[in-house]
């Protein structure tokens, strides 16, 4: 009886409870502006569970054609403060259940209409996004976004920085803000697939450089601690015995007063040829 409601219990767990799916939202390093992963595929029931890193991001709704502003009736986590130095355990999460199989678009709204907008800065998340090199990827809604956010910034009152004194003319500021914009998206879009292989292999990497020094530092110690024990051990091969000890040579000087050259042993004898 118990093992049939084990084995039944086995056998529906995958349906009842979904998997979970672990999104990190920010960078390690706090000035990184990205979703860890970019994106995923998810089932049905699947549980998506964000984790804050530090610096102040949102996990919002959008949709695949307004990246950068909110989905009505979408869902929102509002902001989340992280300072550096929290420990993961006490950093905020905010989770949501895949109810179908349509897409779902995310972004954060840090900075929202502004040149300084997160998601125009590729802060941008999707679910089960439409398949490469369509217009629902996850590349073109990254696209969507950062020009959309241009557009944002360019037409919000508030967004003008301004202008310097030394400028020529304050009209001349917003393009050329949003054209320094352009360039740093550009730049920092096509490099985002480098950078997120980069953080999502780095603990690893940096592990297995970690493991291999742990190791050469246990064998250099056993390697000094092997010397170490060899040299102490009395009576091995540091003294030289007494029978070894150099004797002083003693060569009689011959009647005319010449001074024999001693035998050496390395020299051949020589014999009387007779
Ligand atoms: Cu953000």
């Amino acid at each position: 009886m118990l093992a049939q409601v084990l084995l039944g219990l086995i056998v529906l767990s995958p349906l009842v409870a979904g998997k979970t799916h672990h999104v990190t939202v920010g960078g390690p390093n706090a000035r990184q502006l990205l979703f860890i992963p970019s994106w995923l595929r998810a089932n049905v029931g699947d549980e998506i569970l964000f984790a804050f890193n530090p610096n102040n991001h949102s996990v919002t709704q959008s949709s695949l054609d307004r990246p950068c502003l909110p989905l009505g009736g979408g869902f929102d986590s509002g902001f989340h403060p992280v300072t550096i130095g929290t420990a993961a355990n006490d950093r905020p999460t905010f989770n949501i259940t895949v109810q179908d199989t349509n897409p779902i678009w995310v972004y954060c709204r840090q900075g929202e209409s502004t040149a300084q907008s997160h998601c125009g800065q590729g802060m941008v998340f999707a679910v089960n996004p439409g398949p490469k090199h369509t217009n629902s990827s996850f590349r073109s809604f990254k696209a969507n976004a950062v020009a959309e956010a241009v557009q944002l910034a360019a037409s919000s009152p508030a967004s003008p920085p301004a202008s310097s004194p030394t400028s020529p003319s304050s009209n001349s500021t917003t393009p050329e803000v949003a054209s320094n914009l352009d360039a740093l998206n550009t730049t920092s879009g096509s490099n985002q697939d480098v950078i997120n292989a980069i953080n999502s292999w780095a603990p690893a990497v940096i592990g297995l450089l970690a493991a291999i020094m742990i190791l050469l530092l246990g064998l250099l110690g056993v390697g000094v601690l092997m010397c170490i024990r060899r040299g102490a051990r009395p009576g091995v091969s540091r003294r030289l015995a007494s029978t070894y000890a150099p004797v002083r040579e003693h060569v009689p000087p011959t009647d005319d007063g010449f001074r024999e050259e001693p035998l050496r042993y390395s020299e051949p004898l020589r014999y009387s040829e007779h």
